[in-house]
This record gives structure tokens, C-alpha cells and sequence, in this order.
């Protein structure tokens, strides 16, 4: 569907002198009685144009002009010309930074042409509206979320440079993590990151954002928790404010639109998005052929956001002012954004001849201006006069989340060089000329010498220039980026408390999904920790036996539940409430994702540490959203995630798309993700119990990926003794001594050595007992993670796996529900000298039994019992 106005045919008028009527009639209305009496006779005939079926719908584009007239704009609060000045030396030095970057080493990359567009709306926000964290006077004031266009980076180094947070230094080593001193020696100047990543700045970067779309999504609920947070009476969040700028062209992104609806339907009035229209993305236009702000204005408002359009700058306000007829709106609705970019890319006399000179109208309009005037009318995005009106009305919006479409120019000021050309994307290479040209066309105070030199440019620390950038932070709360650390521990309850049953299983036969629930409902009974818990599900609670939680704890909803359930007379009843503890994300694990990071990061973003569990169907978490999880790993993401009805053959029914067999496989890739695969109840108690003292109490940056299965079968006893082995990864099961035929005689007929995790852990055991009476000793361990005991490997002496395994004899087969490379990781750590077969689930999954899948797999205990007698060779 073309969602362009500018492709709806014309209606042809068929009485004029009609329509003038009908016209000026509104006009009187407007005049005589105002703009409210006027919304309500539209609406009225709106009503009447329904009743009737004359299937009329009002277009969702307005015209291609600001939403804020002229009288609505508040008068600017700051001092426009030296803000202007510190734009440009922030736009000076970050261009700086790059160039030299790629001067020394030219494979370094970097991007010059984004912040150029993006700089006015950085500054407007960090002069006026983005407020930072503050503990002064013993009060502390969280101050906003700023989520930043990640390859606009290099201009809030530079900003940081003025601040004085960042040396000259600093900036030379711009994407040069590795070589800066401080890399090597701990002080010294510092390798500056090329995107936002907190985890290699984590005194500076808050949200990562370089994977495009990623921000977009999480902004929205790193908001709607804080809402939550509030709603939960666990932190007062109510006046703080999540901002977000991103690309036109990033909002092609799926995450980047999935939660709209979302953020419309919470009223997440404390959001606001400025979307950087500069019409390019980085191959061309973002939609040559259309508009994107008209598109992006019909899905918002569709979506239920408050839509503020910041298309065009002050200087065209006389213009508009002096166009009675409509000439310049006409022809903004039959301009497409690539030719709009070719305006960009050309010069004042190109735009009169083929903008102006489209007819006697516009050319009328052009009189009196010169070319040079041309070429500087403003679009909406570069005028700080302008973005301030809409930053300032979208604060003051209440019940919406509101988005601000600013027009702007890809390149902004990099003239020849890079303004509106469609490789200024990558452009990071400036001749003498277009330097200079760059000093002249922002007035930059430096000499042809520094100029060419590249030098950084930085005013003195009392001109007034330096004086003013100082107060303005200071009145917002500080200086931001900035990330914090500082929070109080959770006291985690001793394991037995709330375990026991798990540890002393006494071979129950239960799942491990179903001890997980048990023991999450356990913890949520602690008055200390219980309520930092954030139970997180996206449509899955009754498939993992969850549903007691809904009346236990509630589902949080922000407007509490105004219908009566169906089930209300059930114990288990659904329950919504404002104070609800539960997450309930629906069919969305971008979603779920997303909120598991606000959770999961809040103790750095809210200095409140809380404990998230999301528990999903395993195969849509890593492979569904892995890039998700690889950015909140990266934003140092502490919590647990849970991946439920795992394993390829555990899950019987279901086929190929839900069986997962590679979790694994993905979760051992992220450096700060423990990943466990274990078998049983007492296993999953332990590592839970380990995990969360690590996060609450050690305050470690680690998150934990938990494999859980579905599978009903006797849960053992966890001996005391296993206890640190379960956390290492490993640990001695049993021994099953080999059964001669001949009752008097011990003798065994050889020795193996089985390995097995989750679910098919019982498989070994069985082969195990199978291989015994056929005359083996037999020892089985429990590998409870085999990523663990990789990285163990890697770096050790001596493998604990290796110390593990010392005692057994024989040559060591190992089985999981997963890939063969997931035992394989291990197979350099093992015991010297020791044959290895792995066994595993490559392939894609069907639907059957789980014998019928084991046997298919080749995972059940008699395929275990095969591969142990040949490679014993009998
Ligand atoms: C998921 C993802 N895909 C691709 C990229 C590579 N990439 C970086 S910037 C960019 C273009 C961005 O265009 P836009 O969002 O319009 O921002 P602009 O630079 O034009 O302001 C692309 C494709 C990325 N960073 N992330």
C-alpha cells in the first residue's frame, strides 16, 4: 500500500463557487468563534459524513509544513547566537576527530555526515531539556534517559571535550581502543568507542544503540518500567523523561515500530522521539519516491502518538507568511524526498531556478532573496529556535507519547564535500578546501594553519562561550552521558528457605519448568527480595503452569482492570492491576526482551536493583532476538532468562520450528552470560540460588541463561558435596559398577565414562545401568554447563573438567538435547589420552515422541549404550 498522499488521485471540483462558500463559512466560524468551536463543528460533520456511509476518511498527513504556527512558539529561553557558536565547534570537532582517525589509519572508519545533520537537536536537548542525574545537597534527582543516534557519537565526544570530561587526547584516540595508553597501562588517555556501548565505557555510555532499531524499542520500555516502577510504589519516576534520537531510515527497523502501539496505549507521556529526517539512510534516500515524515506522520498518529512535524526554520516564516495563495505548501505536496535531496546537495541558484521557478507564484515569493539566502533557508531540524518550540510542547503534551519529525540535511554544512550527496554517509575524508570551507561556512575562529592541522578546537575556560555551556549543565543536573553503578544490595534469603524441596527431592517426579515455578513463587514470598522480582512472560505463562501467579502477584497493568475476568470465581483468576508484579508482554519477545533490560539494567539506570525472570519457549529467545540480548548483555544486563520446553527432542510435538537446539550454542558467544543446562531440580536451585548472589549481593555484571525442560521424571536428592561442582559445571552423578552374569565373580569388562546435561542426563543414566549389566563400570556425570566449563578451559592450568574426570576410567561419551558442538566445546579440556564421542541433536526437529525423537537423534539411552561399546571396541 502507498501511503503518500501525494499518489491520491486529485478530486476534481465540480462547483467552485460552492466550495468557496463552504469555505469561507469555516473561515467566519474559525474567526468568530475560535479554534475549539471549530474542532467541534468538524467533528460534528464528520459524524453526519459517517452516518450517511459517504465513505470519506480525513487524510492522516497534514500539510508538509510545522505543526507549532509561529504564535505558539515560546519565546527561546537561551542565548541563540552563542549556542549557534558551541554547535559549530562541537560540529568542528567531531568532524575533527574523524578525519584524523582516518588520516592515520584509514581503515577506521567513522561518520562525519549523521551528527552534521543531528548536532542543532543534540545541543537544543543538552542546553535546555535533557536533565542528568544529581546527588547534590543528599537529594538524589535521576534525571532523564537520553538514548543518542549511535554514529552521531563523535558529537557528544566532542561535547564531552568542552565539558571537560573528555581530553584532546581522548579524541585522537577515537576508535582506538586497543592502542590508547590507558589500555595498556590503566591511565592515560583513553580509546573513545565508535557506538554507544557501555560496556566498554561504562562510566559514559548508558544505552547501546549501534545495532539500529535496538534503541528505538528498548527506549520505550526502559519508559513504560519506569512507569512501572511507580505504579509498584518502588521509585517515583514520574518526572523524568525518556528521550530518544534516531534515523529516518532506522525506522525501517521492525523493533523500531513493533511497541509503538505500546507506548500509545501506556499514554508513555514521559517519551519523547526526534526522528533525524535527513531523507538518507546510508545507501540514498529513505523513500525517493515519497515522503518519509508525510509516512511516518500516518503510522504515528495511526499508531496514537502526538505527532509534532519540525519541517522548516524561521527564515521561512516570512515566506509562509507572504504565500496567501498556498504556492509553497502545493508544491512541497508534488516534492518527492529525492528531489527534496537534490535541493539538499545544490546550490542557492540550482534551488531558485528548480525549487522557486517551478512558477510565478514561487518565483514572486523568491524575489528580493539572493542566492546565498537561498541556499541558507534553514530546514526545521537546524533551527534551535524551532526544536526548541517542539521539544518544549512535547514536554508539556500530556497522556501520549509524542514524536518529533525534523526535517533536516544529511551533511549538514559539509557543502561540496558531503551536504545531501549520496555517499556523504561514509564520507571521512576533507581536502584543504573543503576545510576551509567548513571554518568559514560556521565561522569557526581558527587560523588556515589549525585549520588544516585538524586541530580541536576548545575556547578558554572563562570566555563566555565555555561559561554558558558550564551553567546550562549545570542547571539540568550535571553533565550527561553518564553512567552510574552506586546501589544498595538485595539481601538474597539462605537457599534452604525456600529450596528445600528442590535439594531434597527425595525422586519425586516433577519437571524442572515446574520447580522453577515453585521456587519463584518461594522467593516472591520474601519481604526483602520479592518484590525487586519481575516475573516476565510473553504469552506463555499457562504453557510453563504460571497461572497461579496471576491472582498470587497480579499482572501489571497501568490502568488496573476495568472488566470482570470470565474466570473471576476461579482461584487462579486473571488479574490485572496497577500494582501487578508481572510483565505480561503478549506475543512480542522483542518486546519481552526489551523489558527484561529495563528490569535487568535498573540498577545502573534507577540505582534500584530489581531481578528479572523471563521465561520463554527456548527457541525464540537467542535465535529470535539474540541481537537484543547481545545489546543488553552489552548494557550489563544482570537477571536471569529463562529458556523453557528446551532441548530438540524434550519437546515432543511441537517440529521443527519450536524444537531448540542450539541455545546453547548462541549463549556461550556472550562473555557476561552463564548459561546451565541442568537436569534437575536441586541443580536449578543451586544456580539460581548462585546467581542471583552474584548479581544482588557481589553485584557482578552477569546474566544467566537457564535451560528448563517440560519433562516429567524423578527429581534425586542434590548431595551437599555437588554443590560447588553444579556452579562449575559439572559434578560426579553416580557409579554404576559392572554386573558380571556370574554372581561370584566382580570382575568388570571394561570402563566408560558417560556425560550428560538436562533432560538427557536421564538417558545416560539409563544406558549407564543397561552398560552395567553388561559387565562395565560406568561413571556418570552431570554436566550442568558446558559453556562454563569451556571458558574454565581456556584459561586454566589444569580444566576443572579435567580434574573432574580424573578419577573415571575409560573413554568418555557425552549426550545433550542439543547440537554436538555444544559437548564439543569441552573436548580440548578433557583428560589426556581419552577417546571422546559427543552425541547430539544436529539437524532440523520434527514432530513425534520424545522416544521417537531420541531414537530418530540418535540421544536415547540405547544409542548411548552403542556409542559407549564402540568406543570401548566391543
Ligand atoms: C541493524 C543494523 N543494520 C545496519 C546498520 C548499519 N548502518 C549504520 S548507520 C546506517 C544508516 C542509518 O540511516 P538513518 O537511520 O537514516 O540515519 P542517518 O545516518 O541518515 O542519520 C546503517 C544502515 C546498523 N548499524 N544496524
Amino acid at each position: 500500500m502507498d501511503l503518500t498522499p501525494l499518489h491520491q488521485p486529485q478530486s476534481v471540483d465540480a462547483d467552485p463557487q460552492e466550495t468557496a462558500e463552504w469555505r469561507d463559512a469555516f473561515m467566519a466560524l474559525l474567526a468568530a468563534q475560535g479554534p475549539a468551536r471549530a474542532r467541534f463543528v468538524l467533528d460534528e460533520l464528520a459524524r453526519q459524513a459517517r452516518t450517511a456511509r459517504v465513505g470519506w476518511q480525513p487524510e492522516l498527513a497534514t500539510p508538509y509544513v510545522n505543526t507549532i504556527a509561529v504564535d505558539r512558539q515560546p519565546v527561546f529561553p537561551g542565548d541563540l547566537a552563542i549556542e549557534e557558536r558551541l554547535a559549530s565547534l562541537m560540529r568542528w570537532n567531531a568532524l575533527a576527530m574523524v578525519v584524523r582517525a582516518n588520516q592515520a589509519y584509514g581503515e577506521l572508519g567513522g561518520h562525519i555526515a549523521s551528527y552534521a545533520s543531528a548536532a542543532d537537536l543534540f545541543e537544543t536537548g543538552f542546553n535546555h531539556f535533557f536533565r542528568a542525574r544529581n546527588d547534590e545537597a543528599g537529594q538524589t534527582n535521576l534525571g532523564d534517559l537520553v538514548f543518542f543516534q549511535p554514529h552521531s557519537a563523535p558529537g557528544v565526544y566532542a561535547r564531552a571535550y568542552l565539558e571537560g570530561r573528555l581530553s584532546a587526547e581522548d579524541l585522537t584516540y577515537y576508535r582506538q581502543e586497543l592502542t590508547a595508553p590507558a589500555a595498556a597501562t590503566g591511565s592515560g588517555p583513553r580509546g573513545l568507542c565508535s557506538y554507544p556501548h557501555p560496556c566498554l565505557m561504562p562510566d559514559f555510555w548508558q544505552f547501546p544503540t549501534g545495532s539500529m532499531g535496538i534503541g528505538p524499542i528498548s527506549s520505550i520500555y526502559h519508559a513504560r518500567f519506569m512507569r512501572y516502577l511507580t505504579h509498584r510504589h518502588l521509585l517515583d519516576c514520574s518526572q523524568r523523561k525518556v528521550w530518544g534520537v534516531f534515523g529516518d531510515g532506522e525506522m525501517d527497523e521492525p523493533e523500531s515500530m513493533s511497541a509503538l502501539t505500546l507506548a500509545a496505549r501506556e499514554g508513555l507521556d514521559n517519551l519523547v522521539w526526534v526522528v533525524n529526517c535527513n531523507l538518507q539512510r546510508l545507501d540514498g534516500p529513505v523513500r525517493g519516491n515519497g515522503r518519509i515524515i508525510d509516512e511516518l506522520e500516518m503510522l504515528f498518529a495511526g499508531a496514537g502518538w502526538n505527532v509534532i512535524k519540525l519541517v522548516w526554520g524561521s527564515d521561512w516564516d516570512g515566506l509562509f507568511a507572504r504565500d496567501q495563495g498556498g504556492a509553497l505548501i502545493r508544491a512541497f505536496a508534488n516534492t518527492v524526498d529525492g528531489q527534496m535531496q537534490t535541493f539538499a546537495a545544490k546550490d542557492g541558484r540550482f534551488n531558485r531556478d528548480n525549487f522557486f521557478g517551478q512558477n510565478a507564484e514561487l518565483a514572486r515569493l523568491a524575489q528580493g532573496m539572493t542566492d546565498e539566502q537561498i541556499d541558507r533557508l534553514k530546514r526545521g531540524g537546524h533551527d534551535m529556535v524551532k526544536i526548541h518550540a517542539a521539544y518544549d510542547a512535547a514536554c508539556r503534551h500530556q497522556g501520549q507519547p509524542t514524536v518529533i519529525l525534523a526535517h533536516t540535511k544529511k551533511g549538514f554544512g559539509m557543502g561540496s564535500a558531503g551536504q545531501g550527496r549520496m555517499t556523504t554517509h561514509s564520507q571521512k575524508k576533507f581536502d584543504e578546501t573543503d576545510l576551509i570551507a567548513f571554518r568559514n561556512r560556521f565561522n569557526l575562529p581558527m587560523t588556515d594553519e589549525q585549520v588544516k592541522n585538524l586541530e580541536f578546537y576548545k575556547p578558554a575556560d572563562d570566555s563566555a562561550e565555555m561559561q554558558y555551556l558550564q551553567a546550562q549543565r549545570r542547571r539540568l543536573g550535571g553533565h550527561l552521558p553518564r553512567r552510574y553503578t552506586a546501589c544498595e544490595r538485595v539481601a538474597v534469603p539462605e537457599i534452604a528457605s525456600y529450596a528445600q524441596f528442590a535439594l531434597t527431592a527425595q525422586d519425586r517426579e516433577t519437571s524442572t519448568t515446574m520447580a522453577f515455578v515453585r521456587l519463584l513463587g518461594n522467593l516472591l514470598k520474601d519481604t526483602t527480595l520479592g518484590p525487586r522480582i519481575v516475573p516476565i512472560v510473553a504469552d506463555e505463562a499457562r504453557t510453563f503452569g504460571m497461572a497461579n501467579l496471576f491472582k498470587q502477584i497480579g499482572i501489571y497493568s497501568s490502568v488496573g482492570q476495568r472488566y470482570a475476568p470470565e474466570d473471576i470465581g476461579s482461584v487462579l483468576s486473571y488479574r490485572e492491576a496497577l500494582d501487578g508484579q508481572i510483565l505480561e508482554e503478549g506475543i512480542s519477545e522483542a518486546g519481552a526482551i526489551a523489558s527484561w533490560t529495563a528490569a535487568a539494567t535498573s540498577y545502573s539506570v534507577h540505582g534500584l536493583a530489581m531481578l528479572p525472570f523471563y521465561i520463554y519457549y527456548s527457541m525464540f529467545g537467542f535465535q529470535r532476538v539474540g541481537d537484543q540480548i547481545w545489546a543488553a548483555a552489552d548494557q550489563r544486563a544482570r537477571g536471569f532468562l529463562l529458556g523453557a520446553t528446551s532441548g530438540r527432542t524434550t519437546l515432543g510435538g511441537e517440529g521443527l520450528q519450536h524444537q531448540d537446539g542450539t541455545s546453547h550454542l548462541l549463549a556461550a558467544t556472550i562473555p557476561n552470560c552463564k548459561a546451565y543446562d541442568p537436569a534437575f531440580a536441586g541443580e536449578l536451585a543451586v544456580i539460581i540460588d548462585h546467581g542471583m548472589r552474584e548479581m544482588l549481593v557481589e553485584q557482578k555484571d552477569v546474566f544467566y541463561y537457564v535451560t528448563v525442560m517440560n519433562e516429567n521424571y524423578a527429581q534425586p536428592d542434590l548431595p551437599a558435596a555437588a554443590v560447588p561442582d553444579v556452579i562449575r559445571g559439572c559434578y560426579k552423578f553416580a557409579s554404576y559398577p559392572g554386573l558380571s552374569g556370574d554372581a561370584k565373580s566382580t570382575r568388570s569388562s571394561g570402563n566408560v565414562t558417560l556425560l550428560g546435561s538436562g533432560a538427557i542426563l536421564t538417558e545416560v543414566i539409563k544406558a549407564a545401568v543397561l552398560l552395567a549389566q553388561q559387565g562395565l563400570d560406568v561413571d556418570v556425570f552431570s554436566v550442568t554447563s558446558w559453556s562454563e566449563l569451556a571458558r574454565d578451559g581456556a584459561v586454566g592450568e589444569t580444566p576443572f573438567v579435567a580434574q573432574q574426570l580424573a578419577g573415571s576410567k575409560g573413554p568418555i561419551v557425552a549426550a545433550t538435547d542439543y547440537v554436538r558442538a555444544v559437548p564439543e566445546s569441552v573436548r580440548g579440556c578433557l583428560p589426556s589420552g581419552r577417546r571422546y564421542v559427543t552425541m547430539g541433536t544436529d539437524g532440523f526437529g520434527r514432530s513425534d515422541t520424545r522416544a521417537a525423537l531420541r531414537g530418530f537423534f540418535g540421544v536415547d539411552a540405547a544409542s548411548i549404550v552403542r556409542a559407549a561399546r564402540s568406543a570401548i571396541g566391543t
